[in-house]
Order: structure tokens, then C-alpha cells, then sequence
């Protein structure tokens, strides 16, 4: 890559374009600062230049700082990014920006420090940087509440979204939009005086100093353990308190701060994981995926209508099957009820709704979905019923379609054996409901094709998800390592905890919720069904096993839906209560298997319960099951809510330490759990060689 990154041509009417050219999105790095500097620095000497726009080559602006450069030491002398802001805005010719793409983080921060902004409609524009953890470094949170109200301010520091031109235009942040930026931009520069934002108060004085506490609180919830985000609404609060100079050194401390704080760390590893999870080592590099642009849906049950839902959100038609029109009418009926609830939000327009149901077609009929690009099955969890399924869709299918399962327990190789083409077969795993949770795993078989595994992760991409693809196995990753999570948190109620103990250790490391409100909303009965046929399938196990879910589900406990589970609920509240009653059924197995019970402390609890994930998933790298760490990260972040400042289980664990996570696992395996908990034989390897999980990974990449 050359290192010119910043280009100037003057134009006839006087104006001099200063463009970024800094492939593949124009990230500031040291270069670019210095020769930006140099750039808008000779444009204010130079007597034949009358005015400046500053632009992007390609389809971003500026895309912020280069994370990559994060923690590395620039050549001497390198202007810091703030420098650069402030040589722009001190520059004697008016500046403009002419925003053609992306202004994220120190892009917009750049794009402030000129002294007027044109943006195209659809330049996406903001401050991101708390979804690396960190907070706006560059004078961003002492400019945007300079240019736009403090709520619209707040509101994009702390979500860290982006906003499209037309809405920065609405909120003032730029001052016109439109499609040929440097052109509106020339004729802005030739026209506006220099405007330099930093000594513009006007709109500080209209800012209610209580707004912040009630920022606060209003986010708390939301935003529980991202601490990087509170810490934006600090360095804002500092707008009705400091002046510019001392705001922006304040903003600067905070942003120090924040980075090198292990979420700082874990959301790096998370912004980067997700770009990269789509590079899987099984597709070789160009394989072509088959366009997606006609879908079919086998069941129209809650994962039926959940999956039919993502391919008409992403404007792709549907042919949804069921077996039967009473099925049919009462399937389409509960996605069109979706749909209503939420234009009944205002969060879709009827219009948008309509458009969406236009997409959809029902039919009984298998011949009606032969034209469609893949068809994803949904129906019951059992082998036979899969089979006959695959059978009929290898009658029915187009040559080149893919023939997806949405099976969440059951063997996809079996299932493709049904078929003549198991190069064609892949299991495409919702979450539900499937129209929300963003993971989706795809499970390659031993037979499927580079461009069936190609095909799944684009779609996936395509309709909103995060797909990760991974190996056959029971439980596939996600949830075979939960499996040895919730074995866990049960022994642990048969030692002594309670449920609400653990739940509120689970919830309080970051989780949505913990492993009993979770069973409490899936159902026990659903855990007592899979762990039947689990009996059933191995037979019964001499190894330590857990009964206390079938203790609830004889009592008809189910849950959420029985309003009594492993806690109680009040009609129509979803707020687990504790219920002297499961204790007592608790204290009756602990009492059965003999077992004395005791006092366990929060940090047990944690680690018996996170380090059986990582330990789990070190087996499932071992077997090749998943190809990297981050694999297991993505599934266990998008998939079942674990804390994303965390980084994963994989990632967190290599934050820990693996020496000191494998002498954890050893002291539980000697005294709690000699039947499951076994260190896993990479987990041994790494830590004997002081390597973390994400070492080995790059290891074997290289
Ligand atoms: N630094 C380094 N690489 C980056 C990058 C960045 N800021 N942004 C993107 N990339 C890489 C990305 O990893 C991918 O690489 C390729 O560019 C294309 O990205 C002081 C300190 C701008 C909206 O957080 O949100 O400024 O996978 O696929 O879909 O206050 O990129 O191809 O090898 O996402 O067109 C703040 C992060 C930084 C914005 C464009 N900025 N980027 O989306 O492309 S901190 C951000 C994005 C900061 C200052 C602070 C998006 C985009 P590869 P892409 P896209």
C-alpha cells in the first residue's frame, strides 16, 4: 500500500480538494495525520488557494482512527489526531467537508474540526467509539454538542450509531446534503467565512446541567456493565462546565483511560471477529456463493415463521409449506400478528408491513417450491420425520438449491443421507425467536459443498445475522458448551446454592439472564424432553447427572408458562420469584445423592459455570469442530447473551490467563466434579506453554 494516503488538485474556481485516499475505508493513521496536517497547512499559505474541501476516495469518507494502530507508537513527530483537527480549523481559507461516505468516530470528528459540512443523503456519520470500549479521543464529545441538541449529542455517543446523511443534516450536525458533495462543498467554501466550531458556545447555553443524571439513569439499564458508555456522558457533561481547552484535555484523560481496559480490548477483538468470522478456513478464498433471491420455508411454526420473517425483512420472497391449511392460515396469521405489534410500536410503517406480506406465500403443496434458491426446514425434532422431509425436497428442488435444516440437536450427515445431494445439504441454526437473535449457526456436513458453506454465510449476512459456521457434532457449539454450563449451575444447587444465587452471579458478570429464568422462559419441560431423549439415544449414564429438572417437571413446574418453574410468577408479571418450595425439592436431592450441603461463594459460582463453557469450547477447537476462537466468541455474544465487553468465553479466558483457568478446573475436577470436569487436553497444552487460545489460533492460520 503506498503511503500517500492524502491527494490535493485545485480546481479552476480556486478551490483546492484535499482527497483521502487511504484504501479500503480511509482510516487515520499516522501517515494520514501527518501529511493531512502538511496538506491543509500549505493550502492556508498558498495565495492562489481561495478556499478548501476536504474529501474521500471510494465509499467512505473517514472511517476514525486506524484501530489497528491502537497501542502502537507513531513516528516521531507525528501530529496526535486532535493536532490535525485543530490545523484544519486553524487554516485561514474557509475548509469544508464534503462527507461522500462513512464519517465514523475521528471521520466525524475531522469532519467537525472544518468549518462547514456537506454530506451525501446516505454517508453513514457518527461517533462509535463505545463499541470499542473507549470513548470519542479526538474533541468529538466537546464538538457534536456544538453542532447538534445535547440529546441528539448523547444519544449518538452513547449508542455509538451511525446516522445517514440526511438525518445528520436534520440535526445540524452537517450543514447541507447532497449527492455531489464536492461540488455543493466548492460552491459552500467559496461562499461561508471560516467558522471554527471550538470558539462557537451558542448552543451550550441552552443545555440543562440536570440532563445528564437524567441521561444516566434513563440508560442504566440498558447499557449495565458498558462502562465505556458512561464514561462518554462524563466527558459531554464537561460542555457546561469547562471551556474547549480544558474539555478536550479532560475527554482525552477519560479516552486514555478507556483504552486499555480489557472491554476496550474485548470489543476490539469483537469489532474485528465479526469481519473476520465471514473468512472461514474451509471456504477457499473466492468461492462463489449462489445468489439468494427466492427462499422457501418448511413449517410455519414459531422457528418457521420466525426464518420466513428475516428473508421478506431483507426483500426476499418466501414460499412458506405447512401440511395443513388450518396450520397455514394459523402460522401466517402469527407473523402478520408480529408485524402488527410492531407497527403498533412505531417501529414499521403499514406500508412497510404490507410490502413485507406481500413477500409471503403459503402453500401444502411441495412442487411449489422447487424454484426457489434454498429451502430451510422447520419442522418437528425427529430424525424421521427430517428424513421424509429431505426426501420429498430432493424430488421437488431445482438443481443448485440448498437444502438447509434449522435442526438444533439432530445429525446433519444423517439427515442429507435422505438426500442424492449431501453436497447440498447444510444446517442453518435459528436462534428464537429467529427473527430477533442475530446468530445464526451453520453446520457444514461432511459432504457439503465450498459454495453451500459459502451460500449460508453470505444469506446469513444478507438478512441481518452473524453467521458462524461450524462442524457436525450433538449440540453442534453453542449449545453443546451449554450443556456443560447448566450441568454446572445444577450441581451447584445440589451443593448448596440457590437458584436465585446463581441466576443473580450470571446476571451480574453481564448476562441477559441466568441459567434457571432462563430454563424457567425456554421451559422445563422442554429440558426434561431433550434430556428423555438424550436417556433414550445413550442409555443411562453411571456418571454424576442432575434430576432436579425432572423433580420440577413432575410437578408440572414448567415455568413461565405454568406460572412455577424454579420460581414463582405472578399472573402476567414475568419477575422471578423465589419459591421456598423448589428449595425444598432441592434440599431433597442434595438429601437423595447423599450429599452435604454448604455455603458457595459468588466466584465459585461463576467459574464452575463460565470455565465449563471455555473448557468445552477448547475440546471443540481440539476436534476442529470450530475453526477459531472467535468463532466460539461470536456464538456465545450473538447467540446466548454473553456479555460482548467481554469478549467471549475464548477471549475472556485468555484474558484470565489459561494457567490460572486450568489450575481452577483442576482444583473442581479433584473435589466437585471428577465425572465431567476433566481439563481439556488443549487447555493443558496451552497453559503448560503459556499460550492464550487466540495464539494457537493465529498459529495454525499462518
Ligand atoms: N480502523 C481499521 N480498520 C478498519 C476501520 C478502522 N477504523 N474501519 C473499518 N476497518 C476495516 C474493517 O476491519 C474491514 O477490514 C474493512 O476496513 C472494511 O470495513 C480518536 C479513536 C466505516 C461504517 O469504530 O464502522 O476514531 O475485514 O467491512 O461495511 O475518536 O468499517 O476487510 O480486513 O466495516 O463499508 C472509530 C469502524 C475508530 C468505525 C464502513 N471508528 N468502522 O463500513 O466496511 S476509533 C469506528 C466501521 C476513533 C477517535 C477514535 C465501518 C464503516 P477487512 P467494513 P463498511
Amino acid at each position: 500500500m503506498s503511503d500517500i494516503v492524502i491527494e490535493t488538485a485545485d480546481r479552476p474556481d480556486g478551490v483546492r480538494v484535499i482527497t483521502i485516499n487511504n484504501a479500503p475505508v480511509n482510516a487515520i493513521s499516522a501517515a494520514f495525520r501527518t501529511q493531512m496536517k502538511t496538506a491543509v497547512e500549505a493550502a492556508g499559505a498558498d495565495d492562489a488557494v481561495k478556499a478548501v474541501v476536504i474529501t474521500g476516495a471510494g465509499r467512505a469518507f473517514i472511517a476514525g482512527a486506524d484501530i489497528r494502530e491502537f497501542g502502537k507508537t507513531p513516528p516521531a513527530g507525528t501530529p496526535t489526531l486532535t493536532e490535525m483537527i485543530h490545523a484544519i480549523e486553524d487554516c485561514p481559507k474557509t475548509v469544508v467537508a464534503a462527507v461522500n461516505g462513512a464519517a465514523a468516530g475521528g471521520g466525524l470528528e475531522t469532519a467537525l474540526g472544518c468549518h462547514w459540512r456537506v454530506a451525501a443523503p446516505r454517508a453513514m456519520i457518527g461517533l462509535p467509539e463505545v463499541n470499542l470500549g473507549t470513548i470519542p479521543g479526538a474533541t468529538g464529545t466537546q464538538r457534536l454538542p456544538r453542532v447538534a441538541d445535547i440529546e441528539t449529542a448523547l444519544d449518538m455517543i452513547v449508542s455509538g450509531d451511525l446516522v445517514p446523511g440526511t438525518k445528520a443534516g436534520a440535526a445540524g450536525i452537517v450543514d447541507a446534503v447532497a449527492d455531489d458533495t464536492v461540488e455543493a462543498a466548492a460552491a459552500m467554501a467559496l461562499e461561508k467565512p471560516v467558522r471554527k466550531l471550538r470558539e462557537d458556545d451558542s448552543k451550550l447555553k441552552d443545555i440543562d446541567a440536570g440532563a445528564f443524571d437524567a441521561y444516566r439513569k434513563g440508560m442504566a439499564r440498558r447499557w449495565r456493565g458498558f462502562d465505556a458508555r458512561f464514561r462518554a456522558v462524563d466527558a459531554v457533561e464537561n460542555v457546561v462546565s469547562m471551556d474547549y481547552a480544558a474539555g478536550i484535555r479532560a475527554e482525552r484523560d477519560i479516552f486514555a483511560e478507556r483504552q486499555e481496559t480489557e472491554s476496550a480490548r474485548a470489543m476490539r477483538h469483537v469489532f474485528f471477529s465479526d469481519r473476520e468470522v465471514l473468512r472461514h478456513p474451509s471456504i477457499p478464498k473466492g468461492t462463489e456463493a449462489i445468489p439468494i433471491t427466492k427462499a422457501a420455508v418448511i413449517g410455519c411454526g414459531t422457528m418457521g415463521g420466525g426464518i420466513a420473517m428475516n428473508f421478506v425483512n431483507a426483500g426476499i420472497p418466501v414460499t412458506i409449506l405447512e401440511m395443513t391449511e388450518e396450520a397455514l392460515i394459523r402460522g401466517l396469521g402469527i407473523i402478520e400478528k408480529n408485524y402488527a405489534n410492531t407497527v403498533s410500536k412505531g417501529r414499521l410503517s403499514q406500508e412497510k408491513m404490507d410490502a413485507r406480506l406481500a413477500l409471503l406465500t403459503g402453500t401444502q403443496n411441495y412442487e411449489d417450491l422447487g424454484d426457489a434458491d434454498i429451502v430451510i426446514e422447520a419442522v418437528f425434532e425427529t430424525m424421521d420425520i427430517k428424513r421424509e422431509v429431505f426426501g420429498k425436497l430432493d424430488e421437488v428442488m431445482k438443481d443448485g438449491a440448498v437444502l438447509a435444516s434449522n435442526t438444533s440437536t439432530l445429525d446433519i450427515d444423517e439427515i442429507a443421507a435422505a438426500t442424492k445431494r449431501p453436497e447440498a445439504v447444510i444446517g442453518t441454526h435459528f436462534f428464537s425467536p429467529a427473527n430477533v437473535m442475530r446468530l445464526l449457526e451453520n453446520v457444514e456436513g461432511e459432504k457439503t459443498s465450498p459454495e453451500v458453506k459459502a451460500t449460508v454465510m453470505k444469506m446469513g449476512q444478507q438478512i441481518g445475522k452473524v453467521p458462524v459456521l461450524v462442524g457436525n457434532c450433538d449440540g453442534f457449539v453453542g449449545n453443546r458448551m451449554l450443556h456443560h454450563y447448566i450441568r454446572q449451575a445444577k450441581f451447584l444447587l445440589e451443593e448448596g446454592a440457590t437458584p436465585a444465587q446463581v441466576d443473580k452471579v450470571v446476571f451480574d458478570f453481564g448476562f441477559a439472564m441466568g441459567p434457571f429464568a432462563m430454563s424457567d422462559l425456554a421451559g422445563n419441560d422442554v429440558s426434561y424432553l431433550v434430556s428423555q431423549e438424550a436417556l433414550k439415544k445413550y442409555g443411562p449414564s453411571n456418571l454424576r447427572t442432575s434430576e432436579i429438572v425432572n423433580r420440577l417437571y413432575e410437578e408440572g413446574r414448567y415455568g413461565q408458562k405454568t406460572s412455577k418453574g424454579y420460581y414463582l410468577y405472578e399472573e402476567g408479571s414475568r419477575a422471578p420469584i423465589p419459591d421456598p418450595a423448589v428449595d425444598a425439592i432441592i434440599a431433597g436431592e442434595s438429601k437423595r445423592l447423599g450429599i452435604e450441603r454448604r455455603e458457595v461463594s459468588d466466584e465459585e459460582i461463576l467459574e464452575r459455570c463460565m470455565f465449563a463453557l471455555v473448557n468445552e469450547g477448547a475440546k471443540i477447537l481440539d476436534e476442529g469442530i470450530a475453526a477459531r476462537p472467535l468463532d466460539i466468541d461470536l456464538i456465545y455474544i450473538y447467540g446466548y447473551s454473553f456479555p460482548r465487553y467481554r469478549g467471549g468465553p475464548m477471549h475472556w479466558a485468555d484474558e484470565i490467563g489459561l494457567d490460572h483457568v486450568l489450575a481452577r478446573i483442576e482444583s473442581y475436577w479433584k473435589e466437585r466434579d471428577p465425572d465431567h470436569y476433566e481439563p481439556a487436553p488443549l487447555l493443558r497444552r496451552l497453559a503448560g506453554e503459556g499460550k492464550t487460545f487466540k495464539q494457537w489460533s493465529d498459529e495454525r492460520a499462518a
